[in-house]
């Protein structure tokens, strides 16, 4: 077990991969846990339930833009780490509503630096030494690919969406105050994560979730579009690793050498939905309707994660055909899970088109 008498906050520890990392860390570690979230639309604290009851996990409901109460948590918990997972994470949203997201992803981001830094510079040389901010961001700072090649650590950033503008503005933010002030930051940069609890706004659960009522499954432009899946708990495993193991200063790249079209993706979620629950009117494969192209659309994204795996020795360890085998099982279980987000008023529509506000 390690990470004994560590106490690591976790921002955004509410939603799908914050929620992972706490389930993960409580269970294979002997950390403590404060989870910082504010609660948005995309948070479910039910994606903790198994873990609300243990003695080494607090919530606190606040936003990382509030300094004051980050301040306090900050003095009242001690804390050897911060896992910065608080976050817009929705794309077509940014599309629509780009303001939230530079509030939280940039802003936020700036001040839960500025409370680290602070609190930093009041510890002891040995407590100074093991203090770590790990900020958790996305490959979609680098951009597009053309059919060939993979993003690595070296790659120039290149934010098409708003939302990457966000994330790649909150990187070079962390960056900053790693070499100007020397607190010791990690950034890891991630490939698409799917599983269990994810946000029925994300490709793989809205589709599920259509595909389970037989409404039209809607592939934004072509179809051809890829993506570079990542198991989510193979992602809180390899943020463990990193939070212990990493070198500070430094960027990890992770994915899961998974690439597949979304037309591929959308196509195996039918055969499976219909493994499981045959539809009176035939193949849910019928139901793959072509729209509108979201606007600025990137290619394709693909992770080459060798650094990772020579010097930390991670390795994405689910196969992507039986992640999804097992990611659609757990919607068709799980239905009260997302009836629940649905009955709260999320409305299972098409994002991303609307003019920026
Ligand atoms: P998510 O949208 O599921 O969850 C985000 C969480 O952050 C929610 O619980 C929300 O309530 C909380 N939050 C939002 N604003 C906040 C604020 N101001 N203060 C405190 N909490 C706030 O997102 P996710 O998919 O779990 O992503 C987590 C992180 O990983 C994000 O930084 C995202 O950019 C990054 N990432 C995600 C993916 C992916 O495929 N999901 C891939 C690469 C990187
Ligand atoms: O209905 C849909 N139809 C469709 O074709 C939806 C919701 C998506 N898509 C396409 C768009 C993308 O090419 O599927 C692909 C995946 O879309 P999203 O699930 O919205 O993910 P993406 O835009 O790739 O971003 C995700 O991965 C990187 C996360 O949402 C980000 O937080 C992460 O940084």
């Amino acid at each position: 077990m390690g990470l004994k008498e560590s106490t690591i906050f976790v921002t955004g520890g509410a939603g799908f991969i914050g929620s992972a990392v706490i389930r993960h860390v409580l269970t294979e570690t002997e950390a403590q846990i404060v989870n910082i979230d504010n609660l948005t639309y995309a948070a479910n604290l039910d994606a903790l339930s198994a873990v609300a009851s243990n003695q080494r996990y607090a919530f606190r409901k606040l936003s990382i833009c509030d300094g004051t109460a980050l301040r306090e948590l900050f003095l009242k918990f001690r804390p050897t780490a911060v896992m910065n997972l608080a976050a817009e994470s929705h794309v077509d949203r940014s599309i629509d509503a780009p303001a939230e997201f530079i509030q939280t992803n940039i802003v936020g981001t700036f001040v839960l630096l500025q409370e680290c830094l602070r609190y930093w510079r009041g510890l002891s040389t040995a407590e100074q030494a093991r203090f770590r901010l790990l900020h958790v961001s996305t490959d979609e700072v680098f951009g597009s690919l053309d059919s060939e090649g993979c993003f690595n650590e070296q790659t120039r950033y290149a934010p098409n969406s708003p939302y990457a503008a966000s994330k790649a503005s909150s990187d070079h933010l962390v960056r900053a105050w790693w070499h100007t002030y020397g607190l010791p930051t990690i950034v890891t940069n991630c490939s698409n994560n799917y599983g269990p609890y994810h946000f029925p706004e994300k490709l793989i659960p809205h589709m599920i979730i259509k595909g389970m009522s037989n409404e039209p499954l809607p592939v934004y432009g072509d179809g051809n579009n890829v993506r570079d899946w990542l198991y989510v708990e193979d992602h809180a495993r390899a943020l463990t690793l990193v939070l212990e193991k990493g070198v500070v200063g430094e960027t990890y790249a992770i994915g899961g050498r998974s690439e597949r079209t979304n037309l591929s993706v959308v196509e195996s979620i039918c055969d499976h939905l219909d493994d499981i629950s045959p539809a009176s009117h035939g193949s849910r494969r019928d139901l793959i309707t072509f729209v509108q192209d979201r606007p600025g659309h990137d290619r394709r994204y693909a992770i080459d994660c060798s650094k990772i795996e020579r010097e930390l020795g991670w390795r994405a360890k689910m196969d992507f055909s039986e992640g999804l085998a097992k990611t659609v099982m757990w919607y068709y279980e799980n239905r009260k899970w997302w009836q629940d987000i649905l009955n709260r008023g999320y409305r299972n529509t098409r994002l991303g088109l609307g003019e920026a506000k």
